[in-house]
């Protein structure tokens, strides 16, 4: 299959952070043997793409320099493209991006959606790869302080309207438009209800023409909803209600999931596909049965 086939369900992204830092698995595939055994294993259970990143986004990480972002990221992208694995690279540098291609990537997943770096937009376009723009405002030691959504339509509009305007200028560099997905970046300048409002209201997302990639796994709105007196449910314990979230944007016609459990998420994706398919047989609904 070809990433950008189209496709009755959303594609599975898989998420492998090299990183010391990263919220929801920092610390646990640091050394190359480790994360290429760890994106072997989600392509093993059904990842269509592996999301390799060397920098940790969480609110208040610092930026690691380029030189380390690279000793994270190529080895792995290497051997994982090496063994026929679709790679995509999550970084928001221009120069990491063509090494990653270089190593084998298909995909630069910026979370900046191309403001980090103004080298970023006509590097992916002169690569020829994918692209994927997420929503985002600032770097992460100081994201939470841009959490503030005005405009009339409030959080969803503003969204909308501000990826439309990276949509617009990754066009404009010549990214091609069968290659670039949108993101709207929960978590990235963003309290827990705008991030409930914006999967609510994912379907009006359809607007920007572009297919939609989501990335709620571990996600600390998720946290919040299920705290108890101890606090926000730990990260590692927020993978039931992903689960349920999944299945509910399973409905939704995005292109794709990034997601942390690669196993969970085709769980809410074959729940999701054979309820729709047993309500479209008709079978439970006395005036489409035969004879009335
Ligand atoms: N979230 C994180 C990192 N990269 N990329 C995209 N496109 N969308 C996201 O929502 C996104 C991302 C942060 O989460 P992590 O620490 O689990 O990687």
């Amino acid at each position: 299959m070809s990433l950008w086939d189209s496709l009755a369900r959303p594609r599975v992204m898989g998420v492998l952070n090299v990183t010391p830092d990263s919220f929801s698995d920092g610390g646990r595939w640091t050394t190359p043997e480790t994360a290429i055994d760890h994106g072997t294993a989600l392509v093993d259970v059904g990842a269509d793409l592996v999301d390799v990143g060397g920098e940790s986004t969480r609110p208040g990480a610092t930026r690691p320099v380029e030189g380390e972002e690279l000793a994270r990221v190529i080895p792995v992208i290497s051997a994982l493209a090496g063994s026929g694995v679709a790679v995509s690279v999550d970084t928001m540098r221009s120069s990491v991006a063509r090494a990653a291609v270089g190593a084998g990537a298909v995909v630069v997943n910026d979370v900046s959606g191309g403001l980090a770096d103004p080298a970023m937009l006509d590097t992916v376009a002169e690569l020829g790869v994918g692209y994927v723009a997420m929503h985002w405002r600032a770097h992460s030691d100081e994201m939470q302080q841009h959490a503030v959504y005005d405009g009339p339509g409030g959080v969803v509009s503003v969204v909308i309207d501000e990826l439309a305007a990276r949509r617009d200028a990754a066009l404009a560099a010549g990214i091609l438009g069968d290659r670039l997905v949108l993101d709207p970046g929960l978590g990235f300048a963003k309290t827990a209800d705008h991030n409930w409002e914006l999967v609510a209201h994912l379907d009006r997302f359809e607007e920007l023409g572009q297919p939609i990639l989501v990335g709620a796994s571990r996600k600390a709105f998720l946290g919040r909803l299920l705290a108890d007196e101890a606090g926000p449910r730990a990260v590692d314990l927020r993978e039931h209600a992903h689960v349920a979230l999944l299945t509910l944007l399973a409905e939704r016609r995005v292109w794709g999931l990034r997601v942390h459990d690669v196993r969970a998420c085709w769980d809410a994706l074959k729940v999701a596909a054979r309820f729709a398919e047993a309500r479209r047989t008709g079978s439970g609904r006395p005036d489409l049965k035969e004879g009335r």
